[in-house]
């Protein structure tokens, strides 16, 4: 039995096999991806989805001279796999590996490094346009999955390349998911074309290679006269596509490599921006992830017969205590309302939706949407908690500042996945928030140090009369046993010390307290304060801390430049008070286990602890 994927060098031999060596290597792809990220985890469903697009993309378009563009970037395995990196798998995702997204670092063929949604036609067009005015000559091909379709910079981009009619193909990789089911209207036009009859009733035709196909739109006739006489695919619906300027060609079979190497190379001669519509299924070939394609989106090492977590996760995460305790206050509140913009289960909200489906809204991929939809729904009077990631959140910028904070709304943010993520990497750390969400006007910022913590903050939130952010990181929701800030503007002293004091953040308080027991074995007695609110500061209590301290250190899950640790500094300027601030470096922070990463940049207790002996006078 042949084994294509060690024999053969890749892309280029992709060029030189017939369609059933190319079936058969899709089959190995398959086996390779279930087997490799069942040991390392990542983002298996997607990929097992994409294989024939990405074999018929690097067999007819000649990479890496013509540009791929992976929306998100979570698909970009098999891609990775066929451009060299297929030895690398071992280490995918791990600290010093290989990236689980594009990364232009690690390959030529990798174009942009990305992680978000909905940039992929933008940054094509950009490529584009640049081809042109540099009299170049190759092609733009941008893959964008009908979740990634959800977001408004998708349309923004849509729009501006159908007037600028350049040569730009557009796949939309449909698989009816965004990582739970697809939503919007969209995705509802796009289920109209693929439902069964039409599109079932369409494949048959094309394959018993009927010539008459319908053809709708003026613009749409011309351009694909040729293609219409030489493949069978019908040109039908896509009007909002072909409305904003580009040709629309599909429903095509996006695991029928056959098929879709004949629509992409067609659709390379053609002129302007083509938008081809490649129908998939997500998980394809893993009868586990075809089921529940929402658990295999993301997941970690599992057994691959029978699908199970190699890894027990231990105790309740931050998002699941977050979403519980939003539903107990929806039990006694109707005015609560929680949003989520695609990120339903990962942010918590699983249970909220099925017990309160009229009070829960999933926007799509709309981060910024979601922002202003909220400052809709508090100004009518109810009470909108709107669910995020922190590297996501910083979509919706000027929709906090403008559309929240100068109206001064009661918004709630529940920013979870603050401070380092881990595996996924540059993208995803939530180390900004604090920067800028803490010089808002009229935003209170809290940091919870543990569970019961943010019960109690999600508690206040809901008292207050203003915007409110809520930062907690990744990871189980841990207790701590101490007393809790339940108010804004309180920071609250855990600890008595001599020598040094701490003042700690957040999922910082945990290594504060443990480097304090740490300097006790060298005589060093160090304090402990929770400045769990971050904005407004407890400033009144803090002026009086330092007092007591020649040495203060400041310990934050965020970027130094603009953080709290500079807003103590400041603080505490006039006094005689030796002021470290400890946080993250202004630098893209590498993928690796938060444990790893806190130890490399200096945020585990035992170099908390060092930093103190360091500087002890
Ligand atoms: C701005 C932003 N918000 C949320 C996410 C999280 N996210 C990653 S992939 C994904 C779903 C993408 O769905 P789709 O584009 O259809 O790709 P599929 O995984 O279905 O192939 C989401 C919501 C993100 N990467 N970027």
């Amino acid at each position: 039995m042949s084994n294509y994927l060690s024999e053969h060098n890749f892309p280029e031999d992709l060029r030189k096999m017939d369609y059933d060596q190319l079936e058969l290597l899709s089959y190995e792809l398959r086996d390779f991806l279930v087997e490799s990220v069942s040991k390392t985890g990542g983002h298996l469903a997607s990929n097992l989805g994409i294989v024939e697009l990405t074999i018929a993309l690097h067999r007819c378009f000649d990479t890496p001279r013509d540009k791929i563009i992976w929306d998100v970037g979570h698909q970009s395995y098999v891609h990775k796999i066929l451009t060299g990196r297929m030895q690398d798998f071992g280490s995918l995702r791990k600290y010093g590996g290989i990236s689980g997204f594009p990364k232009t670092c690690e390959s030529e063929y990798d174009v942009f490094d990305t992680g978000h949604s909905s940039t992929s036609i933008s940054l094509g067009l950009g490529l584009a346009a640049a081809r042109d005015m540099k009299g170049e000559d190759y092609k733009v091909i941008s893959v964008i999955g009908d979740g990634a379709m959800t977001g408004g910079l998708a349309y923004e981009a849509l729009n501006n390349a159908g007037s600028m009619n350049t040569d730009l193909i557009v796949v939309l990789n449909d698989n009816g998911m965004s990582i739970s089911r697809n939503i919007g209207g969209l995705s509802g036009s796009l289920g109209r074309i693929t439902s069964t009859d039409k599109y079932v009733h369409m494949k048959t035709k094309v394959k018993k290679g009927l010539s008459k196909v319908p053809v709708v739109g003026e613009s749409v006739i011309s351009g694909l006269h040729n293609v219409k006489e030489d493949i069978k695919y019908t040109v039908i619906d896509g009007i909002l596509f072909e409305e904003l300027g580009f040709k629309y060609i599909g429903p095509v079979d996006g695991h029928d490599i056959k098929e879709l190497c004949e629509t992409l190379e067609r659709a390379g001669k053609l002129k302007g921006p083509v938008l081809i519509h490649a129908v998939t299924q997500k998980g394809k070939g893993y009868s586990k992830a075809e089921k529940q394609p929402n658990v295999y989106h993301g997941i970690g090492a599992f057994d691959v017969d029978s699908g199970k977590p190699l890894k027990k996760t231990s105790g309740e995460s931050y998002s699941s205590a977050f979403g519980n305790k939003l539903t107990q206050m929806a039990d006694k509140d109707d005015r609560v309302i929680a949003i989520s913009a695609a990120m339903t289960d990962g942010v918590g909200l699983e249970g909220f939706c099925r017990k309160n489906p009229k009070r829960f809204f999933d926007v799509g991929i709309a981060e910024g949407h979601s922002v202003t939809f909220a400052a809709g729904l508090a100004k009518a009077g109810m009470r909108p908690y709107v669910a995020v990631y922190s590297s996501f959140l910083q979509r919706a910028y000027d929709q906090i500042l403008e559309d929240v904070c100068l109206q001064n709304l009661p918004v709630t943010f529940c920013i979870d996945r603050a401070g380092v993520v881990g595996a996924d990497g540059e993208t995803h750390h939530g180390l900004f928030d604090l920067i800028y969400l803490r010089s808002m006007p009229n935003m209170t910022v809290l940091a919870p140090k543990d569970g019961p913590e943010l019960e109690a903050m999600l508690e206040f939130s809901l008292k207050s009369d203003g915007p409110c952010a809520i930062r907690y990181p990744r990871g189980t929701a841990i207790d701590l046993g101490m007393e809790c800030a339940d108010s804004a503007g309180r920071s609250i002293r855990l600890r008595d010390g001599a020598d040094a004091d701490i003042w700690a953040v957040g999922s910082m308080v945990k290594p504060a307290l443990e480097a304090a027991e740490l300097l006790m074995a060298d005589r060093i007695s160090a304090g402990v304060v929770n400045i769990a609110s971050v904005s407004p500061l407890d400033e009144a209590f803090l002026m009086e801390a330092a007092d007591d301290f020649a040495l203060l250190v400041t310990v934050e899950d965020g970027v130094v430049t603009g953080g709290v640790g500079e807003a103590a500094k400041a603080l505490t300027a006039e006094k005689d008070t030796k002021v470290i601030n400890l946080g993250w470096p202004d630098q893209f922070i590498e993928h690796g286990t938060q444990e790893q990463l806190y130890q490399k940049y200096g945020l585990d207790a035992g170099s908390i602890a060092d930093v103190i002996r360091q500087n002890i006078r």
